[in-house]
């Protein structure tokens, strides 16, 4: 009998051990939810000094991972695996997100930053009421190019980048839908445009122009350019901002025939595990000073009424990148074409890029 109590005391006091170590271990860093927060964005896209301040003031832990494209963050949330709890895809992207089912509803009670955002950029039809994302930045595509390097040649048109003159000289950015785009609207086509005759038209129009490209690259786009290793490039407005704070040699045009215009919003993934922290993390990037500090950083546009007022001169009256509703309402938003034409569209990029290689 007494070696049935003792036996009884030590499995109580076991039990009691192991509940308190699963307290402890939930309680600190990196074994709950509550603890950490994974976020999923671009590359070069926050200053990590804000990753920091929001550990300090909420004591949660930033994990931090990045993509180039919403191609590669689409296929790493729909395989599942990872978890991620808040992420920032670009408009037609978080419209397919939606329609998969994989997004969650955000909660506007928990956001009252919210209020700061310029209205221009809320309730857009990829997510009329801003049920599912919350805009982060803006901005379009267009050519940054250096005049010294370009033999006198001027940019104004698509049609510019299949000059002779540029032979091996154009660096292009790492996007399919971008790419594509520049094809199509080069053949006075909708960037969204569906048709196969004319998608097949505009992969013959980017053949022609693979003696011009140096190379297809992600976010070393910026440096190259910067150190004059190319003439021109086909990038997002941001990154021509910050190649042009480091290099004022060279200029950022949207060419005539029409371009992209794009919006990252900020959306929570239906399998995030820290809901809390992720309300409370787009809360605090939504902050005036947070994201005044943020666009400075990154050199892309903010959506952030507040905030631009809180930037300098030169960077918010900068046309070329704040142009006004007349300039932008000229251009096109990507359209969710859907999984299978979006597909395509991928390959089709894929079979230019394999040409170049
Ligand atoms: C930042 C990339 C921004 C992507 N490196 C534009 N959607």
């Amino acid at each position: 009998m007494k070696q049935l109590v003792r036996m009884f005391v030590v499995v109580i006091a076991v039990s009691l051990g192991l509940m308190y170590l699963t307290a402890y271990l939930n309680a600190s860093e990196g074994y709950s939810g509550d603890r950490t927060l994974t976020i999923y964005n671009w590359g070069d896209y926050v200053d990590p000094e804000l990753l920091e301040r929001f550990e300090e003031e909420t004591g949660i832990k930033v994990i931090y991972q990045t993509f180039d494209s919403n191609e590669a963050m689409m296929t790493k949330i729909e395989q599942g695996g990872t978890t991620f709890d808040v992420s920032v895809p670009s408009e037609y992207a978080i419209s397919k997100m939606n329609a998969e089912g994989l997004l969650l509803e955000l909660d506007h009670a928990k956001l009252p930053n919210l209020k700061y955002i310029d209205p221009r950029f809320m309730n857009l039809s990829f997510d009329p009421d801003n049920a599912y994302s919350i805009p982060y930045f803006w901005g379009t595509v267009g050519i940054v190019y250096n005049p010294e390097l370009v033999g006198g040649l001027t940019f104004s048109s698509w049609d510019d980048l299949w000059d002779e003159r540029l032979r091996n000289q154009i660096l292009l950015l790492d996007g399919a839908r971008e790419v594509m785009g520049m094809g199509l609207n080069r053949l006075g086509y909708s960037l969204n445009d569906t048709n196969e005759a004319h998608l097949q038209e505009a992969k013959a129009k980017l053949l022609e122009m693979t003696p011009n490209v140096k190379a297809i690259v992600g976010d070393e786009i910026k440096m190259l350019l910067a150190n004059e290793e190319a003439a021109a490039g086909l990038v997002w407005s941001g990154d021509a901002s910050e190649i042009m704070d480091e290099n004022d040699k060279l200029d950022y045009v949207v060419p005539e025939e029409g371009s992209n215009l794009w919006f990252d919003n900020m959306v929570i993934p239906k399998t995030a595990r820290n809901i809390e922290g992720a309300h409370q993390f787009i809360n605090f990037m939504l902050d005036p000073e947070v994201a005044a500090q943020n666009a400075e950083y990154v050199g892309y546009s903010t959506p952030n009424k507040a905030a631009l007022a809180l930037l300098p001169e030169e960077i918010s009256g900068d046309e070329r990148f704040y142009p006004n509703e007349e300039l932008t309402g000229k251009l096109e938003v990507y359209d969710n074409l859907g999984k299978k034409m979006l597909a395509h569209y991928n390959e089709l990029f894929l079979e230019f890029k394999m040409h170049k290689k």
